[in-house]
């Protein structure tokens, strides 16, 4: 049995094409049924359902044989485990390119961040991102008090929770339904196929097809 975790949502709906150009299809939509272990067309092969912070965990310890998710959280859950995602059995052999986005910095528009920047004020940042946030600030020598938020980040500067968000962006209208202005770019973000060591080692023929599959299937650049 080949067991791949996937979180809803955009990681589900964009890694279905990759998972066709492997033969496999899965039998039931997420959206619509309530079960967290989803049959697919081939007996072998199943599809479970985990939040998208918790698909590296899945994956490093073989609850999951691969995974798909976002270089955002990879980088997140290897700060977290306190060694380096390559150090935690997490075998990574593919950018899918899907699920695209940056991580950025953002203020409210009436904020001037340069300035604070340049006085060396110590900035507020809110973030569910804290490994990524507390490394670019750092690089940069400015002086942050991180907050950790689980979500809605956007609302902390607003509200005088923070001055600034780490935060992904892609279309950037939910900053501009903010009055959010996004002021450094750190780093691009896209989905990533993350394997465990030991199942690559004891199913090597059919998880060595998958990846394969995928890897024929992604997108240029
Ligand atoms: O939603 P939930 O709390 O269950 O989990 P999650 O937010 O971790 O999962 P999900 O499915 O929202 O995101 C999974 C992965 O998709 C992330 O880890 C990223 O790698 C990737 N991704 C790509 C994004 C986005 N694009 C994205 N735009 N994840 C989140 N967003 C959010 C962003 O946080 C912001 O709130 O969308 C908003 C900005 O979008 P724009 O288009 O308005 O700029
Ligand atoms: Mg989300």
């Amino acid at each position: 049995m080949i067991t791949l975790a996937l979180s809803k949502g955009r990681i589900f709906d964009e890694t279905l094409p990759l998972l066709a150009t492997a033969g496999i299809e899965v039998l039931e939509d997420p959206e619509k049924s309530r079960k967290l272990i989803l049959p697919t067309n081939r007996p072998e092969v199943r599809v479970v359902l985990v939040r998208a912070t918790d698909v590296p965990t899945y994956v490093q310890y073989g609850g999951a044989d691969l995974g798909v998710t976002g270089k955002d959280t990879l980088i997140e859950h290897g700060a977290s485990s306190g060694s380096g995602a390559s150090a935690t059995g997490l075998y990574q052999p593919l950018d899918l390119r899907i699920a695209q986005c940056r991580m950025s910095v953002a203020v409210r528009a009436d904020f001037d961040y340069a300035h604070a920047v340049r006085q060396g004020s110590r900035l507020k940042v809110a973030t569910k991102y804290l490994g990524i946030a507390r490394e670019f600030f750092a690089a940069k020598g400015v002086h942050v008090d991180l907050i950790k938020l689980y979500g809605s980040m956007e609302l902390a500067p607003l509200i005088g929770l923070a001055d600034a968000i780490v935060d992904l962006v892609s279309t950037g209208n939910t900053l501009k339904a903010n009055h959010l202005v996004e002021v450094e770019r750190i780093m691009d973000i896209s989905a990533r196929l993350v394997v465990n060591q030991a199942a690559l080692k004891l199913k090597q023929a059919p998880i060595r097809h998958i990846i394969d599959a995928f890897a024929g299937a992604v997108a240029p650049e």
